[in-house]
């Protein structure tokens, strides 16, 4: 395995156990979504997932989508958003930009035009100020298409938006009026 391959094989498996499932190694996470990082080294270890800390450090450091945060005393770890377990982020809610976007498959538009957008397996929808990004995100499901979210309008009629540590828009839902698809 080249040396690239071996950090998004932990880059993925981190997103696994500090979103979805920390019970698969015995992880325990605080509300925050916090862990100890000995501890997460020593459980990912003992389930032949072997990781040293730098590799660690370098998996933080080089995501480009900059998925995970270390605390400021250098002992714990989190994902900056993406859970399905709960977990409180206790981010502040912010005043979004004008307009923000979000990236889909062509075949779930029709739904998403008739119910809005829903969080699914995620804690919120995931918006991004981004078009590049959008776009990126939505090839992942299919042939993309990236729809416009009227988050200003949005958040004067009540909506409330919050901004990741790694800068993705965060909202509970997108009911259909608010949204546009791009031609
Ligand atoms: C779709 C990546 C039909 C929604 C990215 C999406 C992102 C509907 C899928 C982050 C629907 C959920 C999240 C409706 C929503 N009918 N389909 N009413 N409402 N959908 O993966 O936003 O690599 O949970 O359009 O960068 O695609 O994980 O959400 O296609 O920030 O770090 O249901 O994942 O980051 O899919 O992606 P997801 P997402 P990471």
């Amino acid at each position: 395995m080249t040396a690239s391959n071996k950090l998004t094989t932990i880059s993925k498996f981190l997103s696994l156990v500090l979103r979805h499932e920390p019970e698969r190694i015995g992880l325990e996470l605080d509300t925050q979504g916090w862990t100890s990082i000995d501890a997460l080294l020593q459980r990912a270890g003992t389930a032949g997932k072997a990781i040293t800390h730098s590799q660690l450090n370098e998996v933080v450091a080089q995501c480009t989508k900059q998925r995970f945060a270390i605390s400021e005393d250098g002992l714990r770890i989190r994902a900056n958003q993406g859970h399905s377990i709960e977990v409180d982020l206790d981010l502040p809610a912010l005043e979004p930009p004008e307009v923000l976007y979000h990236g889909t498959a062509q075949r779930f538009l029709e739904s998403i035009l008739h119910e809005g957008l829903q969080r699914r397996a995620r804690h919120h929808v995931h918006l991004t100020a981004n078009l590049t990004t959008a776009t990126a995100v939505g090839q992942r499901y299919g042939k993309p298409v990236v729809l416009r979210v009227k988050s200003a309008l949005m958040s004067s009629q009540g909506h409330v938006f919050k901004c990741s540590a790694n800068g993705v828009w965060l909202v509970d839902a997108v009911p259909p009026q608010f949204l546009e698809p791009m031609t």
